[in-house]
């Protein structure tokens, strides 16, 4: 039997257990930030010579500025490349991913108010953004639909990819999906350097205005440090997934706990219910997946040092341990699902009934699997529509409407010591031309 922490909300001390176990990133360390730091100084100052030193150094061969550009026809190359099977999947999936996407469309508003205001908002697409696909175990074509085909719905002009290739290896998958889904120039450089390109723009990579995507630590800390010359969508860590079930399939329940356990040795899969028996048949059969399948290593790793199967009394308490969990993945693999789900606030994406496994999430439902991690979905949401456009406050006033409310904004003015700012109204309330 795998050796699974077991923890039971009656348990002394069930609360602190519980934070023990969620606490599971360090954070980066000032040796990581330091050399992100001169790499994206290096980069901003020197372009592609230092963009190509840093991918002779990190991913072994030596580039210039004309060989790292994956172009369109190259993309189209892979697409042609891979199996029928691949291409209706990804096609299937870019399809399905797109008509979710749409739903998320906002229209602008305006309204005129009773001192003649008209005030609104206006929603425009960024110009271009850049999205990072990690490579090697990460290389997930998945995360390239993701991320590129909510940003074409927003209508973004431009989508650039970079993605690493150690040894010049390239998967053709990423590049098929990167085809279907509407990326329209690639290259072949990862890590910070890549980071660094994209947030300062090289002879060769054009700046963007938002980095996108998945990465290691060390793309991770570049894209913290580059927010601010540029949007970043959010710092996803490891996949976590809590499974709440009452009965149903311990196999099925297994093998989706496990789903997201192979992803990283640092993923978490948590199991909620008030079955102290099914927590039991799960655990045998966690144990008789682990057997055969090819990342049981990585699986196992993950579920001894951050999975848990917890039992609790009641759907309430179910509904408070999820709370703090605050999971990317929630199952409710329960014969009655809507009951709990109304109790339910802090979950990225939420996957009702016996027959949802999260995996499908992953690929060809719709809605986006970049989701908030490390209980950030208390305060932030799937990637989306809305992280490729912005706002703008639409203000316009008739002279009756600044004789309303004028006079008020002159006097706030002057209460913050801005005479100019005054003035501009001022001018305006005497000039009765
Ligand atoms: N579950 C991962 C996404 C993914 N799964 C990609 C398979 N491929 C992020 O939460
Ligand atoms: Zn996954």
């Amino acid at each position: 039997m795998s050796n699974i922490l077991r923890l039971d909300s009656q348990q002394e001390g069930f609360a602190e257990k519980l934070d023990a176990l969620l606490c599971r990133e360090a954070d980066t360390g000032a040796d990581v930030q330091d050399l992100v730091a001169g790499i994206l100084a290096d980069v901003k100052k020197r372009g592609n010579a230092a963009l190509c030193d840093y991918t002779e150094r990190f991913d072994g061969w030596a580039c210039t500025g004309e060989t790292i550009e994956i172009s369109r026809e190259r993309m189209q190359e892979a697409w042609n490349s891979v199996s029928d099977m691949d291409r209706e999947s990804l096609q299937m999936a870019t399809d399905r991913i797109r008509a979710y996407h749409e739903r998320q469309h906002q229209d602008d508003w305006e309204y005129t108010d009773e001192v003649g205001m008209t005030l609104g908002q206006r929603i425009t697409p960024l110009d271009r953004v850049g999205l990072y696909v990690p490579g090697g175990k990460a290389a997930y074509p998945s995360s390239v639909l993701m991320n590129a085909v909510p940003a074409v719905v927003a209508g973004v002009k431009e989508i650039v990819m970079v993605v690493p290739t150690p040894g010049g290896e390239i998967n053709e998958l990423v590049l098929a999906a990167a085809y279907v889904s509407g990326v329209q120039r690639g290259f072949a450089v990862g890590g910070a350097q890549a980071v660094a390109a994209l947030a300062y723009g090289t002879e060769t990579i054009p700046a963007v205005d938002k980095i996108v995507g998945p990465g290691n630590k060390f793309v991770a800390a570049a894209k913290r440090q580059v927010f601010g010359t540029c949007g970043i969508d959010m710092i996803a860590g490891p996949s976590e997934i809590v499974v709440v079930a009452d009965g149903g399939n311990p196999a099925w329940i297994a093998a989706d706990f496990l789903s997201q356990a192979e992803h990283d040795e640092a993923a978490q899969s948590i199991l909620v219910s008030t079955d102290a028996h099914l927590l039991t048949q799960v655990a045998s059969a966690i144990e008789a997946h682990l057997q055969v399948l090819p990342r049981a290593k990585i699986a196992r790793a993950s579920v001894e040092t951050h999975g848990a199967l917890i039992l609790v009394q009641n759907w309430d308490e179910a509904a408070d341990v999820v709370n703090t969990i605050a999971p990317e993945h929630l199952e409710l693999a329960l014969e009655n699902p809507d009951e709990i789900l109304p109790k339910i606030r802090h979950a990225g994406a939420i996957f009702i009934g016996h027959f949802v496994p999260e995996a499908l999430g992953d690929y060809i439902a719709g809605p986006n699997h970049v989701l908030p991690t490390n209980r950030t979905a208390r305060f932030s949401s799937p990637l989306g529509l809305y992280d490729f456009q912005k706002r703008s406050s639409v203000i316009r006033a008739t002279r009756a409407a600044v004789e309303a409310i004028g006079p008020a904004a002159a006097h706030l003015a002057h209460r913050e010591g801005l005479q100019a700012h005054a003035l501009t109204l001022e001018l305006r309330l005497k000039d009765k031309s």
